[in-house]
Protein backbone atom coordinates (compact mmCIF):
# COMPACT_ATOMS: atom_id res chain seq x y z
CA UNK A 1 0.00 0.00 0.00
CA UNK A 2 1.34 3.26 -0.48
CA UNK A 3 -0.07 4.85 2.42
CA UNK A 4 0.57 8.14 1.27
CA UNK A 5 -0.77 10.60 3.75
CA UNK A 6 -0.85 7.06 6.01
CA UNK A 7 -4.23 6.66 4.08
CA UNK A 8 -5.55 4.23 1.02
CA UNK A 9 -5.10 5.58 -2.12
CA UNK A 10 -8.80 5.45 -4.39
CA UNK A 11 -9.10 5.46 -7.78
CA UNK A 12 -12.76 5.91 -8.85
CA UNK A 13 -13.78 4.90 -11.86
CA UNK A 14 -16.78 6.70 -13.36
CA UNK A 15 -17.57 10.31 -12.34
CA UNK A 16 -21.53 10.00 -13.09
CA UNK A 17 -23.99 10.87 -10.23
CA UNK A 18 -22.95 7.90 -7.74
CA UNK A 19 -18.93 8.44 -8.80
CA UNK A 20 -18.96 11.99 -8.01
CA UNK A 21 -20.68 11.30 -4.58
CA UNK A 22 -18.15 8.75 -3.79
CA UNK A 23 -15.75 11.32 -4.29
CA UNK A 24 -17.30 13.61 -2.40
CA UNK A 25 -17.72 10.67 0.77
CA UNK A 26 -14.47 9.56 0.54
CA UNK A 27 -12.64 13.44 0.12
CA UNK A 28 -15.02 14.90 2.98
CA UNK A 29 -16.95 12.30 4.90
CA UNK A 30 -15.11 9.05 5.41
CA UNK A 31 -11.73 8.59 7.35
CA UNK A 32 -8.33 6.12 6.48
CA UNK A 33 -8.94 7.08 2.09
CA UNK A 34 -8.04 9.47 -0.48
CA UNK A 35 -9.18 9.63 -3.80
CA UNK A 36 -6.01 9.48 -5.84
CA UNK A 37 -7.18 8.88 -9.09
CA UNK A 38 -10.93 9.31 -10.76
CA UNK A 39 -11.41 7.80 -14.28
CA UNK A 40 -14.00 8.86 -16.94
CA UNK A 41 -14.23 8.38 -20.78
CA UNK A 42 -15.07 11.82 -20.84
CA UNK A 43 -11.99 13.68 -20.40
CA UNK A 44 -13.36 16.88 -19.42
CA UNK A 45 -15.55 15.90 -17.01
CA UNK A 46 -12.67 13.59 -15.28
CA UNK A 47 -10.23 16.36 -15.43
CA UNK A 48 -12.60 19.10 -13.62
CA UNK A 49 -13.48 16.66 -10.81
CA UNK A 50 -9.71 15.58 -10.54
CA UNK A 51 -8.92 19.22 -10.30
CA UNK A 52 -11.32 19.59 -7.09
CA UNK A 53 -9.22 16.83 -5.09
CA UNK A 54 -5.79 17.37 -3.90
CA UNK A 55 -2.96 14.92 -5.25
CA UNK A 56 -6.04 14.05 -7.69
CA UNK A 57 -4.86 11.95 -10.91
CA UNK A 58 -7.47 12.01 -14.04
CA UNK A 59 -7.18 9.07 -16.35
CA UNK A 60 -9.61 8.29 -19.19
CA UNK A 61 -8.90 4.36 -19.28
CA UNK A 62 -8.82 2.05 -15.72
CA UNK A 63 -5.78 0.18 -16.28
CA UNK A 64 -3.95 3.20 -16.62
CA UNK A 65 -4.92 4.67 -13.37
CA UNK A 66 -5.02 1.13 -11.33
CA UNK A 67 -1.23 1.44 -12.60
CA UNK A 68 -0.48 4.66 -10.83
CA UNK A 69 1.57 4.06 -7.65
CA UNK A 70 -0.71 5.97 -5.37
CA UNK A 71 -3.59 3.52 -5.93
CA UNK A 72 -3.87 0.75 -3.86
CA UNK A 73 -7.63 0.17 -4.48
CA UNK A 74 -10.92 0.73 -6.92
CA UNK A 75 -13.82 1.93 -6.67
CA UNK A 76 -15.76 0.95 -9.66
CA UNK A 77 -19.04 3.68 -10.09
CA UNK A 78 -18.92 3.32 -13.91
CA UNK A 79 -22.09 1.84 -15.88
CA UNK A 80 -23.00 -1.69 -15.44
CA UNK A 81 -21.80 -2.82 -18.92
CA UNK A 82 -18.39 -1.56 -18.39
CA UNK A 83 -17.91 -3.16 -15.22
CA UNK A 84 -16.29 -6.84 -16.14
CA UNK A 85 -13.09 -5.51 -17.86
CA UNK A 86 -12.17 -2.84 -14.81
CA UNK A 87 -12.67 -6.14 -12.66
CA UNK A 88 -10.58 -8.08 -14.54
CA UNK A 89 -8.14 -5.30 -15.13
CA UNK A 90 -8.25 -4.69 -10.87
CA UNK A 91 -7.68 -8.74 -10.72
CA UNK A 92 -4.53 -8.71 -13.03
CA UNK A 93 -2.99 -6.03 -10.44
CA UNK A 94 -4.86 -7.57 -7.39
CA UNK A 95 -6.24 -5.03 -6.55
CA UNK A 96 -8.85 -4.68 -3.63
CA UNK A 97 -12.54 -3.62 -5.13
CA UNK A 98 -15.92 -2.34 -4.14
CA UNK A 99 -17.81 -2.41 -6.99
CA UNK A 100 -21.43 -0.36 -7.54
CA UNK A 101 -24.14 -3.27 -8.38
CA UNK A 102 -24.69 -4.90 -10.67
CA UNK A 103 -21.91 -6.72 -10.71
CA UNK A 104 -22.54 -7.10 -14.15
CA UNK A 105 -25.48 -7.29 -15.92
CA UNK A 106 -25.52 -10.74 -16.53
CA UNK A 107 -25.28 -14.36 -15.25
CA UNK A 108 -22.60 -15.16 -18.04
CA UNK A 109 -20.47 -12.53 -17.57
CA UNK A 110 -20.55 -12.28 -13.77
CA UNK A 111 -19.99 -16.31 -13.89
CA UNK A 112 -16.99 -15.27 -15.72
CA UNK A 113 -15.69 -12.42 -12.98
CA UNK A 114 -16.74 -15.12 -10.31
CA UNK A 115 -14.42 -17.59 -11.92
CA UNK A 116 -11.15 -15.12 -12.41
CA UNK A 117 -11.30 -14.10 -8.53
CA UNK A 118 -11.24 -17.41 -7.89
CA UNK A 119 -8.00 -18.29 -9.90
CA UNK A 120 -6.45 -15.71 -7.31
CA UNK A 121 -7.17 -17.94 -5.11
CA UNK A 122 -8.92 -15.12 -2.34
CA UNK A 123 -11.88 -12.93 -2.70
CA UNK A 124 -10.79 -8.62 -3.53
CA UNK A 125 -14.61 -7.55 -4.34
CA UNK A 126 -17.29 -6.25 -2.24
CA UNK A 127 -20.26 -5.60 -4.57
CA UNK A 128 -22.20 -2.37 -3.52
CA UNK A 129 -25.86 -3.33 -2.39
CA UNK A 130 -25.64 -0.75 0.20
CA UNK A 131 -29.34 -1.63 1.76
CA UNK A 132 -27.18 -4.19 3.76
CA UNK A 133 -25.60 -1.21 5.60
CA UNK A 134 -28.73 0.97 6.46
CA UNK A 135 -29.20 1.27 9.93
CA UNK A 136 -32.61 -0.27 9.75
CA UNK A 137 -31.76 -3.38 7.51
CA UNK A 138 -29.15 -4.15 9.74
CA UNK A 139 -31.64 -4.08 12.58
CA UNK A 140 -34.11 -6.08 10.90
CA UNK A 141 -31.44 -8.85 9.80
CA UNK A 142 -30.47 -8.82 13.51
CA UNK A 143 -33.78 -9.84 14.54
CA UNK A 144 -34.22 -12.55 12.44
CA UNK A 145 -31.08 -13.94 12.41
CA UNK A 146 -31.39 -14.25 16.52
CA UNK A 147 -35.10 -16.06 15.53
CA UNK A 148 -36.49 -12.88 17.73
CA UNK A 149 -40.31 -14.09 16.24
CA UNK A 150 -39.15 -17.60 14.74
CA UNK A 151 -39.08 -18.85 11.43
CA UNK A 152 -39.64 -16.19 8.22
CA UNK A 153 -42.42 -16.82 6.69
CA UNK A 154 -42.38 -13.87 4.15
CA UNK A 155 -41.49 -10.52 2.92
CA UNK A 156 -43.44 -8.22 2.09
CA UNK A 157 -41.61 -5.23 0.25
CA UNK A 158 -42.19 -1.97 -1.19
CA UNK A 159 -39.88 0.11 -3.59
CA UNK A 160 -41.39 3.14 -4.67
CA UNK A 161 -39.14 6.25 -6.76
CA UNK A 162 -40.62 9.44 -7.43
CA UNK A 163 -39.53 9.05 -11.10
CA UNK A 164 -37.20 7.67 -13.71
CA UNK A 165 -34.78 9.32 -15.69
CA UNK A 166 -35.30 8.81 -19.19
CA UNK A 167 -35.05 5.67 -20.90
CA UNK A 168 -35.75 3.75 -18.24
CA UNK A 169 -36.95 0.18 -19.08
CA UNK A 170 -38.86 -3.05 -17.90
CA UNK A 171 -35.72 -4.48 -18.05
CA UNK A 172 -34.48 -1.80 -15.97
CA UNK A 173 -36.91 -2.08 -13.60
CA UNK A 174 -35.31 -5.45 -12.54
CA UNK A 175 -31.95 -5.06 -13.14
CA UNK A 176 -31.66 -1.68 -11.48
CA UNK A 177 -34.47 -1.48 -9.26
CA UNK A 178 -35.95 -4.96 -7.97
CA UNK A 179 -32.47 -6.18 -7.99
CA UNK A 180 -32.05 -4.37 -4.62
CA UNK A 181 -35.08 -6.46 -3.01
CA UNK A 182 -33.03 -9.75 -4.95
CA UNK A 183 -30.03 -9.16 -2.81
CA UNK A 184 -31.88 -7.85 0.78
CA UNK A 185 -34.21 -11.55 0.05
CA UNK A 186 -31.41 -13.34 -0.14
CA UNK A 187 -29.51 -11.92 2.51
CA UNK A 188 -32.11 -11.01 5.03
CA UNK A 189 -33.53 -15.02 4.39
CA UNK A 190 -30.39 -16.40 4.27
CA UNK A 191 -31.63 -18.49 1.08
CA UNK A 192 -31.21 -18.97 -2.35
CA UNK A 193 -33.94 -17.27 -4.97
CA UNK A 194 -35.42 -20.26 -6.72
CA UNK A 195 -38.20 -18.92 -8.80
CA UNK A 196 -39.75 -15.74 -10.55
CA UNK A 197 -43.23 -14.02 -11.01
CA UNK A 198 -43.94 -10.69 -13.01
CA UNK A 199 -47.56 -9.39 -12.61
CA UNK A 200 -48.30 -6.03 -13.92
CA UNK A 201 -51.33 -3.95 -13.36
CA UNK A 202 -53.20 -1.50 -16.09
CA UNK A 203 -49.70 0.85 -16.22
CA UNK A 204 -50.28 4.59 -14.34
CA UNK A 205 -51.92 6.79 -17.26
CA UNK A 206 -48.41 8.87 -17.13
CA UNK A 207 -45.98 5.91 -16.88
CA UNK A 208 -43.11 6.66 -19.66
CA UNK A 209 -43.93 5.37 -23.24
CA UNK A 210 -43.46 1.42 -23.04
CA UNK A 211 -43.26 1.49 -19.70
CA UNK A 212 -45.40 -1.16 -17.66
CA UNK A 213 -45.42 0.74 -13.93
CA UNK A 214 -46.32 -0.47 -11.14
CA UNK A 215 -45.45 -4.01 -11.27
CA UNK A 216 -45.57 -6.96 -9.10
CA UNK A 217 -42.71 -9.23 -8.16
CA UNK A 218 -42.68 -12.64 -6.28
CA UNK A 219 -40.14 -14.78 -5.03
CA UNK A 220 -39.70 -17.57 -4.23
CA UNK A 221 -36.92 -19.06 -2.01
CA UNK A 222 -35.42 -22.65 -1.62
CA UNK A 223 -36.64 -22.72 2.16
CA UNK A 224 -40.62 -22.04 0.42
CA UNK A 225 -41.00 -18.43 1.48
CA UNK A 226 -42.66 -16.02 -0.31
CA UNK A 227 -41.39 -12.62 -1.32
CA UNK A 228 -43.50 -10.00 -2.83
CA UNK A 229 -42.05 -6.94 -3.97
CA UNK A 230 -44.93 -3.83 -5.14
CA UNK A 231 -42.48 -1.83 -7.89
CA UNK A 232 -43.65 1.72 -8.60
CA UNK A 233 -40.74 3.38 -9.90
CA UNK A 234 -43.10 6.56 -11.34
CA UNK A 235 -45.17 7.36 -7.91
CA UNK A 236 -44.43 10.94 -8.08
CA UNK A 237 -44.51 11.28 -4.62
CA UNK A 238 -40.74 10.75 -3.10
CA UNK A 239 -38.90 7.74 -2.85
CA UNK A 240 -39.79 4.93 -0.42
CA UNK A 241 -38.24 1.85 0.82
CA UNK A 242 -40.20 -1.17 3.05
CA UNK A 243 -40.14 -4.32 4.32
CA UNK A 244 -42.12 -6.14 6.10
CA UNK A 245 -40.80 -9.68 7.54
CA UNK A 246 -44.20 -12.11 8.25
CA UNK A 247 -42.32 -15.20 10.95
CA UNK A 248 -44.00 -17.92 12.60
CA UNK A 249 -44.21 -15.69 16.01
CA UNK A 250 -44.72 -11.93 14.81
CA UNK A 251 -43.97 -9.67 12.20
CA UNK A 252 -41.20 -6.84 11.75
CA UNK A 253 -40.94 -3.73 9.46
CA UNK A 254 -38.63 -1.29 8.92
CA UNK A 255 -38.68 1.58 6.57
CA UNK A 256 -41.54 3.61 7.30
CA UNK A 257 -40.65 6.90 7.03
CA UNK A 258 -38.73 8.45 9.79
CA UNK A 259 -37.45 12.07 10.78
CA UNK A 260 -39.71 14.94 12.16
CA UNK A 261 -43.36 14.19 12.91
CA UNK A 262 -45.52 17.31 12.59
CA UNK A 263 -48.59 18.03 14.43
CA UNK A 264 -50.24 21.34 12.57
CA UNK A 265 -53.12 22.94 11.36
CA UNK A 266 -55.32 19.74 12.19
CA UNK A 267 -53.07 17.74 10.24
CA UNK A 268 -50.03 15.27 10.90
CA UNK A 269 -47.34 13.78 9.05
CA UNK A 270 -43.49 14.01 8.13
CA UNK A 271 -41.90 14.56 4.88
CA UNK A 272 -41.07 11.75 2.57
CA UNK A 273 -36.99 11.81 1.25
CA UNK A 274 -37.24 12.54 -2.44
CA UNK A 275 -34.43 10.04 -3.75
CA UNK A 276 -32.25 6.81 -2.86
CA UNK A 277 -29.16 9.33 -2.52
CA UNK A 278 -30.65 10.95 0.65
CA UNK A 279 -32.53 7.77 1.68
CA UNK A 280 -29.42 5.60 1.42
CA UNK A 281 -26.79 8.51 2.23
CA UNK A 282 -25.79 6.98 6.00
CA UNK A 283 -25.80 3.68 4.39
CA UNK A 284 -23.53 4.86 1.35
CA UNK A 285 -21.06 6.30 3.72
CA UNK A 286 -20.78 3.13 6.20
CA UNK A 287 -20.55 0.96 3.42
CA UNK A 288 -17.63 2.70 2.22
CA UNK A 289 -16.13 2.97 5.47
CA UNK A 290 -16.82 -0.25 6.08
CA UNK A 291 -14.85 -1.19 2.62
CA UNK A 292 -11.90 0.82 3.30
CA UNK A 293 -11.48 -0.27 6.80
CA UNK A 294 -11.62 -4.24 5.89
CA UNK A 295 -9.19 -3.23 3.31
CA UNK A 296 -6.55 -1.34 5.25
CA UNK A 297 -6.80 -4.96 7.27
CA UNK A 298 -5.66 -6.78 4.72
CA UNK A 299 -9.38 -8.38 4.81
CA UNK A 300 -12.43 -8.36 2.57
CA UNK A 301 -15.80 -8.37 3.72
CA UNK A 302 -19.36 -7.63 2.81
CA UNK A 303 -21.21 -8.80 -0.46
CA UNK A 304 -19.01 -11.07 -2.76
CA UNK A 305 -19.10 -11.90 -6.01
CA UNK A 306 -21.42 -14.81 -5.19
CA UNK A 307 -24.32 -12.56 -4.33
CA UNK A 308 -23.30 -10.61 -7.55
CA UNK A 309 -23.38 -13.16 -9.77
CA UNK A 310 -26.65 -14.99 -7.57
CA UNK A 311 -28.31 -11.40 -8.31
CA UNK A 312 -27.74 -11.52 -11.76
CA UNK A 313 -29.01 -15.00 -12.47
CA UNK A 314 -32.34 -13.90 -10.97
CA UNK A 315 -32.10 -10.70 -12.63
CA UNK A 316 -32.29 -12.51 -15.79
CA UNK A 317 -35.30 -14.74 -14.53
CA UNK A 318 -37.42 -11.70 -13.59
CA UNK A 319 -36.89 -10.22 -17.11
CA UNK A 320 -38.10 -13.27 -18.81
CA UNK A 321 -40.83 -13.86 -16.23
CA UNK A 322 -41.84 -9.93 -16.87
CA UNK A 323 -41.87 -11.02 -20.81
CA UNK A 324 -43.79 -13.68 -20.40
CA UNK A 325 -46.13 -13.28 -17.78
CA UNK A 326 -44.94 -16.92 -16.59
CA UNK A 327 -43.18 -18.39 -13.70
CA UNK A 328 -39.40 -18.86 -14.59
CA UNK A 329 -36.82 -20.88 -12.80
CA UNK A 330 -33.68 -19.22 -11.89
CA UNK A 331 -30.90 -20.82 -13.15
CA UNK A 332 -27.74 -20.70 -10.51
CA UNK A 333 -24.66 -23.01 -10.51
CA UNK A 334 -23.13 -24.46 -7.50
CA UNK A 335 -21.59 -22.24 -4.90
CA UNK A 336 -17.80 -22.12 -5.02
CA UNK A 337 -15.98 -23.09 -1.64
CA UNK A 338 -14.61 -19.41 -1.97
CA UNK A 339 -18.37 -18.53 -1.35
CA UNK A 340 -19.12 -20.32 1.64
C1 LIG B 1 -31.26 2.99 -8.79
O1 LIG B 1 -30.25 2.54 -9.65
C2 LIG B 1 -31.01 2.53 -7.41
O2 LIG B 1 -30.06 1.86 -7.10
C3 LIG B 1 -32.06 2.88 -6.45
O3 LIG B 1 -31.77 2.41 -5.17
C4 LIG B 1 -33.38 2.34 -6.91
O4 LIG B 1 -34.40 2.72 -6.03
C5 LIG B 1 -33.71 2.87 -8.30
O5 LIG B 1 -34.94 2.33 -8.71
C6 LIG B 1 -32.61 2.48 -9.27
O6 LIG B 1 -32.88 3.01 -10.54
Amino acid sequence: MSQQHGTLGVAVIGTGRMGADHVRRISDVISGARVAAVVDIDADRVKRVADAVEGCTPYTEPAAAMADPDVDAVLIASPGASHEDALLDAFARDLPVLCEKPLTPDPASALRVLEAEQRLGHRRVQVGFMRRYDADYLKLKSLLDQGAYGRPLMLHNKHRNAGTPPGFTNAMMIHDSAVHEIDVTRWLLDEEITAVRVLRPTPLGTAPDGLSDPQLILFETAAGQLVDTELFVNCGFGYQVSCEAVCEGGTARIGDDHGVFVNAAGKWGGSITPGFVERFEEAYDRQVQRWVNATRRGEVEGPSCWDGYAAAAVCAAGVRAQATGERVEVELGERPALYR
